[in-house]
């Protein structure tokens, strides 16, 4: 299928028509309500917005009727009562610093209200374009150091407000982060190891690496709507197709510069998130496949072997299709799966590449939300890591989501900026550099922007130290690492004593977890397991 046109909606508000609307994203069936939840908490008030205005007949103006005032957490976006300061869901105050300091910000106190008042006057292009970022990093040419791409025009990719609910994709996710990075630097943790590249544009050409003639064409189109949609939830404004563009180049650059030596590694702090983006359709809030863009500039550069491991909560649906056949590109996915049942319903372990990529595909499905640090670097220690040396990739790239983190309002999970911290060391002491973080999707501000400052201050050089040994996996988890593992081990040496050690921890999870029907979040041993509190 081919992505073809968006659907346009013009004008605002109530005026809104859709039309030509041939791009149906994947949405899986529900099996646990938990999809239904997130669709809940993102598109929250569509339902009861359609009631209020359609059910005119019933509509009293007395004193029963109120008309509610909410507004919803700059960093959580749930929506909050009006005579609240601080958001019911994450804590976060109302006019708390945010955007400017990220996760360094108080999280109670507003930092600067009244310059907070003050830019609830200015109009959002004002605010878009002349935010000023403190002064961030000296440009270095030594080769071993870390370059950030960034580029404030991504800022302009944001929907055009027809929804009551903002959307989660939004431009103060990299606002927070770097706000967060800034602060960091001024307050002198990141001294003058960093550099930022300036951002370039991709070109046709080189999106056409891994889209379609039509895809590239569907997406350039919409810069000439003030509204499109590719589904229901991919939207694209005016400068959407640029700031797409802005997020491939910069991806592009900053893996060249990495394969030939120029820097050590990378972080491409971009949007709009690429990693859903096929390589004909737009969906999951993406419209070009960033990573899978990086994958073959570090092909055309000299690299004879890519790696991309994707650690965003939802799988990789759009760079595993890009591969598939692919042997020079090895596909690493770890996700949130439900058996199908979460966004986008791909990623199932038995999915291992085709013809001349079979073997090429790795994923770990995680059965459940509440995933958390444990989990990860144990499917991390036990089939990643192995993979990884076998393979011995030329260049590394992170599809970097950090939607799996605690406090996401999509993922449900656990991760904490320490548990990327390890993953990001893993993969760094492996390949001695050579490695580009890609940011993917994240929608909790305060989360996102710790979790990269904690990837980046690897990048740089600092090393969380060791893996508590004490960490073991849930059950789920182990039963997501150990399926993996079994399907894996046709195609990559995967350790005869870890395959046997996993599966007598499975079959004496499996034995207490049935007898005292218990969570499959729980650890798979220590006396903490036995006494988890239901419900
Ligand atoms: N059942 C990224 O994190 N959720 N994309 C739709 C509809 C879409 C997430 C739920 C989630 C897309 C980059
Ligand atoms: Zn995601």
């Amino acid at each position: 299928m081919d992505s073809g046109v968006a659907s346009r909606i013009s004008g605002h508000g109530m005026d809104c028509v859709k039309e030509d609307l041939e791009i149906e994203d994947v949405s899986p069936p529900n099996a646990e309500g938990k999809d239904l939840e997130d669709t809940k908490q993102t598109y929250g008030h569509e339902g009861e917005w359609m009631d209020e205005e359609e059910d005119g007949k019933d509509w009293k103006s007395d004193v029963n009727v109120e008309i509610m005032a909410e507004w919803f957490c700059t960093n959580c976006i749930d929506s909050n009562p009006d005579d609240e300061s601080c958001c019911g869901q994450c804590g976060e105050h109302r006019n708390s610093g945010i955007l400017e300091q990220g996760y360094l910000a108080s999280r109670d106190l507003p930092e600067k209200a009244n310059d907070m008042e003050q830019r609830k006057d200015m109009s959002d292009s004002e605010i878009k374009l002349h935010l000023t970022f403190p002064p961030l990093w000296t440009p270095q040419t030594d080769a071993a150091s870390t370059a950030i791409g960034f580029d404030e025009r991504m800022l302009l990719h944001s929907e055009v407000q027809t929804k009551s609910h903002p959307h989660p994709e939004r431009p103060d996710r990299l606002r927070a982060i770097m706000g967060g990075l800034s602060a960091a630097v001024s307050s002198g943790l990141f001294s003058g190891l960093c550099c930022m590249i300036p951002s370039r544009e991709a070109t046709l050409a080189e999106l056409e690496w891994v889209h379609s003639h039509s895809h590239v064409e569907a997406v350039e189109a919409t810069s000439l709507h003030e509204a499109s949609y590719f589904g229901r939830d991919t939207y694209a404004n005016n400068y959407s197709a640029l700031a797409a563009r802005l997020a491939a180049g910069t991806c592009i650059d900053l893996m060249t510069a990495i394969v030939k030596g120029q820097i050590l590694n990378g972080f491409a702090l971009v949007r709009p998130p690429g990693h859903h983006a096929l390589s004909a359709t737009a969906m999951g809030f993406c419209l070009h496949n960033n990573a899978a863009l990086a994958a073959k500039a570090a092909l055309s550069a000299g690299a004879k072997k890519v790696m991309i491991i994707d650690w965003d909560v939802h799988h990789g649906n759009g760079t595993q299709e890009i591969f598939d056949s692919d042997s020079s590109v090895l596909y690493v996915s770890l996700h949130r799966h439900q058996a199908g049942f979460f966004y986008p319903g791909t990623g199932a372990a038995s999915e291992v590449g085709i013809k001349d990529g079979e073997g090429f595909s790795v994923n770990i499905p995680w059965p459940c939300g509440g995933i958390g640090d444990e989990d990860y670097l144990f499917a991390f220690q036990n089939v990643i890591m192995p993979i990884v040396e076998q393979f011995a990739p030329d260049a590394t790239i992170i599809s970097a989501g950090f939607d799996a983190a605690k406090g996401d309002p999509l993922g449900g999970c656990q991760v904490t900026p320490s548990g990327y911290a390890h993953m990001t060391q893993l993969l760094y002491s492996l390949m001695k550099g050579k490695l580009l973080v890609v940011l993917e999707g994240g929608y909790n501000l305060r989360s996102i922007s710790a979790s990269a400052a904690a990837v980046l201050k690897v990048l740089l050089g600092v090393s969380p130290g060791e893996i508590p040994p004490s960490w073991q996996p849930t059950f789920a988890g182990l039963l997501a690492v150990s399926e993996a593992c079994v399907i894996q081990s046709r195609y990559w040496k995967i350790d005869r004593m870890s395959l046997l050690n996993m599966q007598m921890l499975l079959s004496a999870a499996e034995t207490k977890f049935k007898e005292n029907k218990n969570d499959p979040r729980q650890p798979v041993s220590g006396p903490q397991a036995e006494d988890q509190p239901q419900g």
